[in-house]
C-alpha cells in the first residue's frame, strides 16, 4: 500500500512555526504544488517554478492579485515526486519570518488550490508513500508533539548564531590584550605596561565571570531537556531507599531495618513539580568488609561525582558519626541538598549541628519518608536551586554541545593561569600563553584555529598606530 499511495489534494502550512523569525517556511507538498506556486510566484526574470528542474531554489517574489501586487521577496525551492520529504511534489517558500506574513502567503497558498494540512500530515504522508518506516515517522512526531523540545529546539536554533557572536566578540577581547603585550614587549619604548597587569586582571576576572554564566546557562539547558541527574547518598540505614519509594510513589527499592540493605544502584525518574529528577539510591556509605557492599559503596561514590544534584539524607534520630562527615567531605564541591529524615522520631541531630559539621550554607530540610512528610518544602528548594524549567531561556545564550562546553571550561581554566600569573607577579609573556591558549579553546568551539594571519595583522596595527 505504501509506494502506490498518492493523494488527490495539495496540503500547505507553515512549516517553520509560528513564530517571529528571521525566515519563515511554507511547505507546499500534492500533485498541484508547483500549479499552486505558479499562481503566487515569479523569479526577477517573470519566471515560473514550473519552468525549472527538479530540486533547485529559486529567488523572487511573491505576489497577489494574479501576480501583480508583490508580496514579499522570497526564495522558494522545488522538490519533485518521489525525492522529497513527502515523496510527492514539494515546494517550499522560504519567506521572511513575520507571523502576520506568513500567514498572508498561507493563504494565499490556500486560495490558490491547497488546503491546510493537519498537524503532522506531511509525515504521515512520508510514511504512507513509503519515505520513512513508523519508527521514523513516529519520532519526527514525538518531537513536533513535544511542545516543550519543539520550543526548546527553535530557540536553540535561533541562538546557534549568537553563540557564535558571542564566544567571537569575547575572541577578539582576549587578541587585542595578547596583541598589546605582545607589542609592549617588541617595542618597549612607546608602550608603557606600568599598571597594566591591574587592568588586565580586571578584565580577566570579566572573561570568567561571563563564562562561567555561559556554563551555568549550559548546564540549566541540559537539566530542562535531560532532567537533573541527583543521587541519593547516606549512611546505612539514613532512610535513601525509604527516600526514593516516597518520591517515586512506589516500592522500587528494598527497605529495612538491616544496615547495608542497598548494595546496587537503583535508578527511577520522577516529576516532582515540573522538575524531572533521574534519582538514583546508593548503597550507605560506611567502611566494609564485605566485598559486594564495597562495590556498592564505590559506586556510590563514583556516581555522586558526576551528579547534577545529592540529595545527602542524615537519619535526624541520632547523632551524626564517621560516616557522615566523609560524605560532608566528598559532597564539599558539589551541589547539595541535605535531607534530615526521619522527623517523626525525635530528633537528635538538627539543623543547627549539621549546619556546625558541615560548615556551609548547604540547604537543609526535615522530612520524613516513612511518613510521606516534607513534599512541599523539598519542592520549594529545588525549585531555587535550579529555577523553574518553564521559564523560557530565549534571551540567552545557550551552549547546548557537550564539546563546547568543554573548552568553555577549558578557556576557564587558562583564564585563571592568567589570574595567577597576574597575582604571582609573574612577567608579562606568562599572560599571554595564558591568554592565548583561551582564544584557541574558544575558537574551537566556532571552528576556528588560531589565525596567524590574523594575529599578525593586529600586532602590526598596534605597531604602526605607535
Ligand atoms: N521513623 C522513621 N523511620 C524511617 C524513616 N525513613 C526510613 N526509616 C526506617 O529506617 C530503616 C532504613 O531505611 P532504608 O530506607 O532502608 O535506609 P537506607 O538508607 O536505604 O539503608 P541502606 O540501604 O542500608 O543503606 C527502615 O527500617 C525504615 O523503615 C522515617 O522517615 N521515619
Ligand atoms: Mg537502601
Amino acid at each position: 500500500m505504501n509506494s502506490n499511495y498518492l493523494t488527490n489534494d495539495t496540503i500547505a502550512a507553515i512549516a517553520s512555526g509560528v513564530t517571529q523569525s528571521g525566515i519563515g517556511i511554507i511547505r507546499i507538498s500534492g500533485p498541484e504544488a508547483v500549479s499552486v506556486a505558479d499562481k503566487i510566484f515569479m523569479t526577477g526574470g517573470r519566471k515560473k517554478i514550473s519552468s525549472f528542474p527538479t530540486h533547485t531554489i529559486h529567488h523572487g517574489y511573491i505576489y497577489e492579485n494574479e501576480l501583480t501586487v508583490k508580496t514579499d521577496e522570497v526564495l522558494v525551492s522545488l522538490m519533485k515526486s518521489p525525492h522529497s520529504y513527502t515523496g510527492e511534489d514539494t515546494v517550499e517558500i522560504n519567506c521572511h519570518g513575520g507571523i502576520f506574513l506568513m500567514q498572508k502567503i498561507l493563504k494565499l497558498v490556500t486560495e490558490n488550490g491547497a488546503r491546510l494540512a493537519e498537524p503532522g500530515e506531511f509525515t504521515k504522508r512520508a510514511f504512507l508513500n513509503g519515505r520513512m518506516d513508523l519508527s521514523e515517522a513516529e519520532a519526527v512526531m514525538d518531537v513536533i508533539g513535544s511542545k516543550n523540545e519543539f520550543s526548546l529546539k527553535n530557540s536553540m536554533e535561533q541562538l546557534n548564531g549568537r553563540l557564535a557572536e558571542k564566544i567571537e566578540k569575547l575572541r577578539n577581547e582576549i587578541l587585542h590584550e595578547t596583541a598589546f603585550i605582545e607589542s609592549a614587549l617588541d617595542d618597549p619604548e612607546h608602550f608603557d605596561l606600568t599598571g597594566y597587569p591591574e587592568e588586565l586582571r580586571e578584565k580577566t576576572e570579566g572573561f570568567i565571570s561571563e563564562i562561567s554564566e555561559m556554563v551555568k546557562l549550559s548546564q540549566n539547558g541540559r537539566i530542562k531537556k535531560d532532567g537533573i541527574r541527583t543521587v541519593i547518598l547516606g549512611k546505612p540505614n539514613a532512610g535513601k531507599s525509604s527516600l526514593l519509594n516516597m518520591l517515586s510513589g512506589h516500592e522500587s527499592a528494598i527497605v529495612t531495618d538491616i544496615a547495608g540493605t542497598t548494595r546496587d544502584t537503583i535508578e527511577e525518574s520522577v516529576m516532582i513539580g515540573n522538575m524531572q529528577l533521574n534519582l538514583m539510591d546508593t548503597a550507605g556509605i560506611r567502611e566494609t568488609d564485605d566485598k559486594v557492599e564495597k562495590i556498592g559503596v564505590d559506586r556510590a561514590e563514583k556516581n555522586a561525582e558526576s551528579a547534577d544534584l545529592i540529595l545527602f539524607v542524615v537519619d535526624s534520630s541520632i547523632p551524626l558519626d564517621e560516616n557522615d562527615k566523609r560524605i560532608m567531605d566528598m559532597i564539599k564541591e558539589k551541589n547539595t541538598l541535605i535531607i534530615l529524615n526521619k522527623s517523626d522520631l525525635e530528633t537528635v541531630t538538627d539543623e543547627n549541628e549539621i549546619r556546625k559539621k558541615s560548615g556551609s550554607d548547604i540547604p537543609v530540610i526535615m522530612l520524613s519518608a516513612k511518613n510521606n512528610e516534607g513534599m512541599d518544602e523539598l519542592q520549594n528548594n529545588l525549585l531555587s536551586m535550579f529555577g523553574d524549567p518553564d521559564k523560557k531561556i530565549n534571551d540567552e545564550v545557550v551552549v547546548t554541545n557537550l564539546r563546547h562546553l568543554e573548552e568553555l571550561e577549558q578557556t576557564k581554566v587558562s583564564l585563571e593561569h592568567v589570574m595567577e600569573s597576574i597575582d604571582n607577579g609573574m612577567e608579562e609573556d606568562f599572560f599571554s600563553i595564558d591568554l592565548m591558549s583561551a582564544y584557541q579553546h574558544l575558537g574551537f568551539i566556532i571552528g576556528k584555529e588560531i589565525d596567524d594571519d590574523l594575529v599578525n595583522e593586529i600586532f602590526s596595527k598596534f605597531c604602526m598606530g605607535k
